[in-house]
């Protein structure tokens, strides 16, 4: 079989997360560092988004997609459990932390500082302020739903592969590292996940700021 690409800038969370499920299968990965709307991703990916998995004739886009597939296709631990009871239970996780989460916690919070879209170029105090809220009520909800020790059950899934990225991103931001270490699992399940091999050796680059 031809190697895998997963193509898209290493630093963005969804690129990541299928980074971290190739990593976690065991399944060697290129990684082709496009951004979104890249001349390149046109005729990959309908929408010029990213990640893309390439391999051979096969392109695929959506993370989730490419991580069925990553977690199908290859031998190698589950990254989603087989019962279908378990295996729901996980995919709810990853739904609630893709669709729910994220878009508060990265396009606003995160968005907030790294396109700030002031003319100096600092972030916007009032436009931080006004994330605060979704912030903490998701971060709460992420906490309690981490006291198994991971995201999704009782053995690492995708789910964990979703938010790993998401929770590094946010501990480095003032407002949310703080809200992070005063919770009771985020900070401790973090440190946990970065030490795993598939999470420290796809760690990005710094993000720009
Ligand atoms: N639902 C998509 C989301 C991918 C996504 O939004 N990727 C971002 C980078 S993190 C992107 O390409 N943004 C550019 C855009 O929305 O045009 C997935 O799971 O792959």
């Amino acid at each position: 079989m031809p190697p895998i690409e997963i193509i898209g800038i290493p630093q963005s969370n969804f690129v990541w997360a299928a980074r971290i499920a190739a990593g976690e299968k065991g399944v060697p990965h290129v990684s082709t560092p496009l951004p979104p709307g890249h001349p390149d991703l046109a005729g990959l990916h309908p929408l010029g988004r990213i990640p893309v998995l390439r391999q051979g004739e096969l392109v695929l886009a959506e993370s989730r997609a490419i991580m069925a597939f990553i977690d199908q296709a290859f031998d190698g631990p589950a990254l989603m459990p087989r019962d279908p009871r378990a295996a729901a239970r996980a995919e709810q996780w990853v739904s609630l932390i893709v669709t729910a989460a994220e878009p508060v916690l990265i396009r606003q919070h995160l968005f907030a500082y790294l396109f700030p879209g002031t003319a100096d170029g600092r972030p916007d105090p009032g436009r931080v302020e006004a994330t605060l809220p979704g912030l903490e009520r998701h971060l709460a909800w992420l906490d309690a739903a981490l006291e198994g020790g991971f995201a999704g059950g009782q053995a690492f899934t995708l789910a964990d592969a979703y938010l790993v990225p998401i929770l590094h991103w946010l501990r480095g931001l003032p407002l949310a590292g703080a809200r992070m270490a005063a919770a009771r699992h985020l900070v401790p399940y973090l440190d946990r996940m970065m030490a795993r091999p598939a999470v420290a050796a796809t760690v990005p680059p710094p993000l720009p700021g």
